[in-house]
């Protein structure tokens, strides 16, 4: 792994802005799998290297799959995590079980890792509550579409871990937007001054949706942004899985030690559109796209394995078969799913109906029953 401290200006506005923050930034395989220095210890081991690949392998299938199904109009609006998969695998591979996801909504691989299922992801995303209702995680947060409001939030869950035994943090995961939000900012401030166990992860894509990262904010990083809060902020290069699970790990250990939040901005690109609603092509150039293909996190490791690890033409099908496989089977399952009467919108929000929603929840029974619906 390697260090820089105030080196160049990796992610910056390139206006010569005065006033430069030093942050430290994480990388530890470059874009074509070679080591940029000492590498940490799960490189040398295959098998959880191959677990890590196979977790990002399984988001890309998810992604592909729910993209189809979008576009045969069986499945919802739809965000995709295309290129941004080392991100997902990073966090959740550095994560305890025990740990509370906050997400955002392109974390589907870290969901899939700490063990909400497929079905359970198809069914969020076709707009049943019940994919919300995960079996696995059970302290986990379902995904935040308000953009950095997952914030505030992670703020109170490590104010309630930290009344516990100091053993659990908590990780939060935005995009580059969602730092220009008012929640962000509160948060971070609260998370700096009561060192709270928290780590708040940005996946910096480059995008929110049509407005490019430079013209959301003048900070020339957005690791810096902790600076303020008394925050400590790190970039790490958010294609290399290693490096984002490296600064995690550093993080989380800081959180557990009672010492406090990070801020991490991992660099990364959004390859796909925002959304299935949106049409990149109508505000992006594919000229600024192609590099960054180039860049993608599965080309790289899958380049780490096979020049360290001799991972083979046949084993990278046979682990793309099996992702496919399982992706499909958890489709086929989610579309034979029965929905849920359109009152479970009320009964999944509150444990005990407020009065005023309940002539409200009647009204929706009946208007559904008039259409040849019911409460079934
Ligand atoms: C509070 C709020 N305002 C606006 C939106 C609409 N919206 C959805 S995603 C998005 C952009 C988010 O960009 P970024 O934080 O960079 O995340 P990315 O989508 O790139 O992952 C916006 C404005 C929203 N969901 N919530
Ligand atoms: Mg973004």
């Amino acid at each position: 792994m390697t260090e820089r401290r105030g080196k160049g200006k990796p992610d910056a506005r390139d206006d010569g802005g005065d006033g430069a923050v030093s942050v430290d930034r994480v990388a530890c395989l470059d874009s074509e799998g070679r080591a940029v220095g000492p590498l940490p210890d799960i490189a040398h081991d295959r098998a959880s290297l191959v677990a890590l690949y196979r977790g990002m392998h399984l988001n890309r299938a998810f992604d592909g799959k729910a993209i189809a199904l979008q576009r045969s109009g069986r499945l919802g609006t739809y965000a995709s995590s295309l290129g941004q998969e080392a991100v997902a695998l990073g966090i959740a591979s550095a994560m305890h079980p025990d740990d509370v996801l906050l997400p955002a909504f392109r974390e589907h691989g870290t969901q899939l890792w700490r063990g909400v299922s497929l079905v359970e992801l198809f069914l969020y995303w076709g707009g049943d509550e019940r994919g919300n209702d995960f079996a696995g995680p059970r302290e986990d947060f379902p995904v935040c579409i308000p953009v950095a409001s997952q914030f505030p939030h992670a703020a109170g869950v490590a104010l309630a871990l930290s009344l516990q035994d100091g053993a659990r943090a908590a990780v939060a995961v935005a995009g580059d937007g969602a730092t220009s939000k008012g929640d962000f900012y509160e948060a971070l401030n609260l998370v700096g001054v009561w060192r709270l166990p928290a780590v708040f992860v940005i996946a910096n894509n480059q995008w929110a949706i049509s407005m490019r990262r430079a013209d959301q904010t003048a900070a020339q990083t957005l690791a810096q942004k902790g600076v303020a809060a008394g925050v400590p902020g790190v970039q790490v290069d958010g294609n290399d899985v290693l490096a984002v699970r490296q600064a995690l790990l550093a993080a989380l250990e800081r959180a557990r030690a009672g010492h406090g939040a990070t801020l991490i901005e991992a660099l990364t690109y959004r390859l796909g559109d925002h959304t299935t609603s949106d049409d990149a092509s109508r505000y992006r150039d594919d000229h600024e796209v192609e590099p960054h293909r180039v860049e993608e996190p599965l080309r790289r490791l899958r380049a780490f394995l096979a020049a360290e690890h001799r991972w083979t033409d046949d084993e990278e099908a046979a682990l793309a078969a099996a992702c496919a496989a399982e992706v499909e089977d958890a489709a086929a399952a989610y579309l034979t799913m029965a929905p849920e009467p359109p009152s479970a919108m009320f009964d999944h929000l509150f444990a005990t109906l407020p009065d005023d929603l309940v002539s409200q929840r009647a009204a929706v029974l009946a208007a559904a029953a008039g259409k040849g619906g019911g409460d079934g």
